[in-house]
C-alpha cells in the first residue's frame, strides 16, 4: 500500500479542500446512486445467463489471476500464476514444480500486480494475458484457451518489477522496468555508493507471434532512479514506450522524504524500434547473467525450467536519439498514453493537475535539440515545449488514467478519493465521482488500446474500506462499478475482489469465450508416465523408487489396490484422466502426504510425490464429487516395514493383473 497520506503538511491542507469521502458515511451516494433498483437491473445477470466482459484483476498478493464477469462482478476462477495453488496442485505437481524455478531456487510465492491482454493492430485480441511479479522479476504469460499459466521468464538485472507488463500494439514485446535499482552486476558494494553506481534496467522481452513463447531481446542500461510504471504508444506514437520515474535524486534512504525535492521527475521516452535495429545490426554487449526460462507444454502437460546464462545489454547513450527525458512534476506514478497515441498522460501523485505530454510537439523539439540539459548523457526535453496541455485542479495525488471511445480520460486520485473525467484536447472536468476509498488502478475494457469501449468502468482499491461486512483485521479489497455510457458516470455496484487487485484488464466475452478449451485429447498426450487406457496401468520399482501409472474414470482408480510398497519408497503417482468430455475432472488425494490434491482434467496426466513414513493400509480418493458413486472412488494402499519382502501387486476389481 502507498502512504502517501503520510505526506507533508501542504498537501494535507490542500487536501482537506477537496471532499474526503472514506467510504464510512452512506448517504453519499451520489444522484440516482447505487440503491436504485435501476442500477440493481444494469448488474443483474439473470441465472443461467452469461456476462459480457471477462475482467482479469490481479491477485495481488496472493500470486494469482483472479477471472471475473461483468457488470456481475461475479468471480469465476483463480488462476495460479506465482503462487502455488493447492486447489489445482499448481506448484505441488511435478509437471508444474519447474514454473516456480527461479535463479534464487524454487520460490512458492509471489507478488502480482499489472494484467495486460495481448494486441494485434492496437486492439486486444484476447489470446493471452501477460502479468509481472514484482518481489522475484518475472513475467508470466497465461492461455486463453486454457486459462492456465504457460509461462514465466525471470528478469535478471532487476528489482521491484513493477512497471510491467505492458504489451506494444502488436505484442512484439512485453516490457518490463525495475522499480529499485541496484548494483548491475550484483556486488558486494556499500549501499552508501547508490548514486551513480546503481543502475536500473529495462527489459524489452519477445513475444512469439504464434506460440506467443518470451525472450528477453534486450536491455537497457538506464541511471539509478526508480521506473515506476510504463505503458507503449500506439498508433503515431507506436515504436515508443514510456516509462515513469521517481527518485531521481537517487537517494537510498528515507525516500519519502528524500525522492520527493526534485519538483520534476522523469518520463523517460524509449523509441525501442531504433533500438531493435541498433540490436539487430550486432549492437549491444551480451553480458554474464543468470534467469529461468519455464515454459509449460499442453502435449506433455509439463513444465520445463531452462536456466538462461546471458543478457544483451544496451547503454542509451550508444545509440543516439533512442532515449530522451520529459520532466514531470511531483513524482509521477502512472504514465498512460490516449487512444490516438498522441497523448502521454503523467500522473504526478503528489499533484493536483495533471500534465500531458504532446508526442508530436516532443518529435518537434527532438528535432529541433529543444533540449534542458541531461542526465547521464540521456537529453532532457524542454518542459514547456513539449506539453500538451494541464487538467488543472483535477484532484489530489493522481495515480492511473484509462480512456473511453469518446475522446474523455478517467483518472484516479489516491487522496482525493475520486475518479474525474475529463476531455482530451480542452482538458476540462467535465464529472467527478466519490469512489468510497483511496483508490488505485481503474480499468476499462480495452483502456489500454487504440480501442476502447465506453460501457463500463471499475475502480479499485488501494487501502480498503468497509463496505462489506467485516471479517477481522483486514477488510476485503473492492472494485467499484460505474456506467460510463452517459454524460456522467453512474456508480452501480461495489464487487470484492480478493488481495491488493492492482491493475485489471477486461474484454468482451466474445473474444475468449467461444475459444475455451472444453478438454485435452487423450490421443494428442504425450507425457511420458501416461497410461492412455486401464490396461496400460502398472506398478514399476526401481531401487526405492516406485512409479505408479494409474488412472481415473467415472468411478474408480485403476488400480485401486496396492500392495508391496515399503518405509522409505518414493512413490511418484503418475495419474491420467481417461475421461473426453467438458467438466470432468478427477482429484486424487493421498491421506498423510506432504503435498497437495492433484486435480487431473479430463485427457491430462499429473503427478504428485509420496513417501510413506508408516507401516499399514493407507486410503486413497477423489477430491471432486464426479458422480453419483464418488464416494466409492477410493483405494488401498498397504505399506510395509523397508525390510519386508512382500512383492509388488497391483489390481482392481476382478480383473487383477498380477
Ligand atoms: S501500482 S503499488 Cu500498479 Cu498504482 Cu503497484
Ligand atoms: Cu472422481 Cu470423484
Amino acid at each position: 500500500m502507498m502512504k502517501i497520506l503520510n505526506l507533508g503538511l501542504g498537501l494535507m491542507m490542500a487536501a482537506s479542500l477537496f471532499s474526503c469521502n472514506n467510504g464510512s458515511d452512506k448517504n453519499k451516494n451520489s444522484g440516482n446512486g447505487a440503491l436504485s433498483s435501476n442500477a440493481a437491473e444494469q448488474v443483474y445477470v439473470a441465472p443461467g445467463e452469461h456476462d459480457d466482459y471477462y475482467a482479469f484483476i490481479s491477485g495481488g498478493y496472493s500470486g494469482n489471476l483472479l477471472v471475473y464477469g461483468l457488470p456481475s462482478g461475479r468471480m469465476f476462477k483463480e488462476i495460479p500464476v506465482f503462487s502455488q495453488f493447492p486447489t489445482s496442485g499448481y506448484g505441488y505437481s511435478e509437471e508444474t514444480k519447474p514454473m516456480l524455478n527461479t535463479s534464487h531456487g524454487f520460490i512458492p510465492w509471489g507478488d502480482a500486480h499489472h494484467p495486460d491482454i495481448s494486441q494485434t493492430d492496437g486492439v486486444i485480441d484476447g489470446r493471452w494475458v501477460f502479468i509481472n511479479e514484482n518481489n522475484t522479476p518475472r513475467i508470466a504469460r497465461i492461455d486463453l484457451e486454457t486459462f492456465e499459466t504457460v509461462e514465466v521468464i525471470e528478469v535478471p538485472n532487476s528489482a521491484g518489477n513493477h512497471s510491467s507488463s505492458f504489451v506494444t500494439e502488436n505484442t512484439e514485446y512485453v516490457v518490463a522496468g525495475t522499480r529499485f535499482s541496484v548494483p548491475i552486476p550484483q556486488q558486494d558494494i556499500s549501499i552508501k555508493e547508490y548514486k551513480g553506481k546503481f543502475k536500473g534496467t529495462l527489459s524489452f522481452i519477445k513475444v512469439d507471434e504464434d506460440s506467443g513463447n518470451m525472450e528477453i531481446k534486450f536491455q537497457l542500461m538506464m541511471p539509478g532512479f526508480n521506473y515506476d510504471l510504463s505503458h507503449p504508444g500506439r498508433g503515431q506514437s507506436h515504436g515508443w514506450f514510456f516509462f515513469t520515474t521517481y527518485n531521481t535524486e537517487e537517494a537510498n534512504s528515507l525516500l519519502e522524504v528524500n525522492a520527493s525535492q526534485n519538483d520534476k521527475d522523469f518520463i523517460a521516452a524509449v523509441n525501442w524500434k531504433k533500438i531493435e535495429e541498433y540490436v539487430n545490426n550486432g549492437g549491444g554487449e551480451m553480458m554474464p547473467a543468470e534467469y529461468a526460462h519455464n515454459l509449460y507444454d499442453h502435449n506433455t502437460h509439463t513444465a520445463t525450467s531452462t536456466m538462461k546464462k546471458e543478457v544483451l545489454m544496451v547503454n542509451p547513450t550508444e545509440v543516439p536519439g533512442a532515449v530522451y527525458f520529459m520532466p514531470t512534476p511531483k513524482s509521477p506514478h502512472g504514465v498512460d498514453v490516449s487512444p490516438d497515441g498522441q497523448y502521454i498522460i503523467g500522473n504526478g501523485k503528489l499533484s493536483a493537475n495533471l500534465t500531458v505530454h504532446s508526442f508530436p510537439k516532443m518529435l518537434e523539439a527532438i528535432k529541433n535539440e529543444k533540449f534542458d540539459g541531461e542526465a547521464y548523457g540521456i537529453p532532457i526535453l524542454d518542459f514547456e515545449e513539449i506539453l500538451a496541455g494541464v487538467v488543472e485542479q483535477a484532484g489530489l495525488g493522481p495515480l492511473h488514467s484509462e480512456f473511453d471511445d469518446k475522446g474523455n480520460a478517467y483518472t484516479t486520485f489516491f487522496i482525493s478519493s475520486e475518479v474525474v473525467k475529463w476531455k482530451l484536447d480542452t482538458w476540462e472536468v467535465v464529472d467527478r465521482k466519490p469512489t468510497y476509498y483511496s483508490p488505485g488502478h481503474l480499468t476499462i475494457p480495452g483502456g489500454n488500446s487504440r480501442d476502447p469501449d465506453g460501457k463500463y468502468m471499475f475502480v479499485m482499491n488501494k487501502i480498503t474500506k468497509d463496505r462489506y461486512l467485516p471479517v477481522g483485521p483486514e477488510l476485503e479489497h473492492s472494485a467499484q462499478l460505474y456506467d460510463i455510457s452517459g454524460d456522467k458516470m453512474e456508480l452501480i455496484s461495489d464487487f470484492p475482489t480478493h488481495g491488493e487487485p492492482h491493475y485489471a484488464a477486461a474484454i468482451k466475452a466474445d473474444k475468449v469465450a467461444p475459444k475455451s478449451k472444453k478438454f485435452y485429447k487423450l490421443a494428442e498426450n504425450t507425457h511420458p508416465y501416461a497410461a492412455k487406457n486401464e490396461g496400460e496401468t502398472k506398478v514399476v520399482r526401481d531401487g526405492n523408487i516406485v512409479h505408479v501409472y494409474m488412472t481415473t474414470i467415472r468411478s474408480h482408480f485403476s488400480p485401486d489396490n496396492i500392495e508391496g510398497i515399503k518405509v522409505g519408497d518414493k512413490v511418484y503417482f503418475h495419474i491420467t484422466n481417461l475421461e473426453q468430455d467438458f467438466d470432468v475432472p478427477h482429484g486424487f488425494a493421498m491421506i498423510g502426504q506432504n503435498n497437495s490434491e492433484l486435480l487431473i482434467m479430463p485427457g491430462q496426466t499429473k503427478t504428485s510425490v509420496w513417501e510413506p513414513t508408516k507401516v499399514g493400509v493407507w486410503p486413497f480418493y477423489c477430491t471432486d464429487f464426479c458422480s453419483a458413486l464418488h464416494q466409492e472412488m477410493q483405494g488401498y494402499i498397504r505399506v510395509s516395514p523397508k525390510d519386508s519382502d512382500i512383492e509388488l501387486d497391483w489390481s482392481l476389481g476382478d480383473d487383477a493383473e498380477e
